[in-house]
């Protein structure tokens, strides 16, 4: 229980009211639950190409954060509400062929708008989803993953960022989080993998744009395993276990609540 919440709660009489339902229930987080819900909620965008796990990422959001709850569809964006130590958060997820577009719409509210505070870019080191592909022809030979098929997708990721950056430009977000999904399937491959967000093509891309950037932020790169399944049920999958994927999770929450509390605090 925090003391400028309960002061805050005494300065009206549903504050008051709340208070005294409290003590009669001898449950004083129903006092930041009722304020947390009156509070200002954050936005945080999610972005990346459509088939890296945008959707599944939200969803794994379920047991770190107990209270994520409410959804909402609105036009090409879906909203997901979440409690992050007492802090309202909505995660705005987009789905569609137009995804990119709507994902700039909201990048370009950033530079009004001051409830956005991050953004989260999922990537996927090129193990994209999709539909429009032979798999037998052009996402395997064998049962290997095409080095072309990854290559064509990093480059979207690429190409994907290089159309956004420049929208963030005068934005008031304070940080990015590129979440490196799909940990399970690329987990042999982690140092390159880490070595190519950091400071290979993608990191130089990002770094560059900072460079010349008024506003700097910071940028996190983070391994996550949304969920644990054979990329498109071939065998050779599933090179990460269960504890793996939880403890990936957990780092990824409590830098999420690192963030989140920074911003409240230089508020
Ligand atoms: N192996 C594995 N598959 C994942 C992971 N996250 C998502 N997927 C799969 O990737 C596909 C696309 O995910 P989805 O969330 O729909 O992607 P979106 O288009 O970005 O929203 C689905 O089949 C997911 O089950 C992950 O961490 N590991
Ligand atoms: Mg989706």
């Amino acid at each position: 229980m925090i003391w400028e919440t309960l002061i805050e709660a005494a300065k009206n009489k549903a504050g008051e009211y709340i208070i005294d339902f409290a003590a009669k229930k001898k449950n004083w987080e129903l006092i930041t639950k009722f304020f947390t819900k009156k509070d200002k909620k954050r936005k945080i965008i999610i972005s990346g190409s459509s088939g890296v796990g945008k959707s599944q990422f939200v969803q794994s959001l379920q047991p770190q954060l107990p209270q994520i709850a409410i959804q909402k569809r609105t036009m090409g964006t879906i909203e997901k509400e979440a409690n992050v130590q007492g802090q309202g958060i909505i995660f705005l997820d987009t789905a569609g062929q137009s995804n990119l577009k709507i994902q700039i719409d909201e990048f370009q509210k950033t530079t009004t708008d001051d409830d956005y505070v991050g953004i989260i870019n999922i990537v996927s080191y090129g193990y994209h989803y999709t539909s429009t592909l032979d798999i037998e022809k052009d996402i395997f030979e064998e049962d290997k993953v095409k080095n072309s098929f990854l290559e064509a997708n990093k480059e979207r990721e690429l190409e994907d960022i290089r159309r956004w950056l420049p929208f963030l430009e005068y934005s008031k977000v304070k940080w990015i989080i590129t979440l490196v999904n799909k940990a399970d399937i690329w987990w042999k491959e982690k140092v390159d993998v880490h070595q190519y967000y950091e400071s290979g093509e993608y990191g130089q891309t990002f770094e560059n744009h900072f460079q010349k950037n008024y506003f700097k932020k910071e940028h996190l790169i983070l391994p996550y395993t949304a969920i644990i399944e054979p990329f498109y049920n071939r065998p050779n999958a599933g090179l990460l276990g269960d504890t793996a994927k939880n403890n990936l999770q957990t780092y990824f929450t409590s830098e999420l609540t690192r963030l989140i509390e920074q911003e409240k605090k230089n508020k």
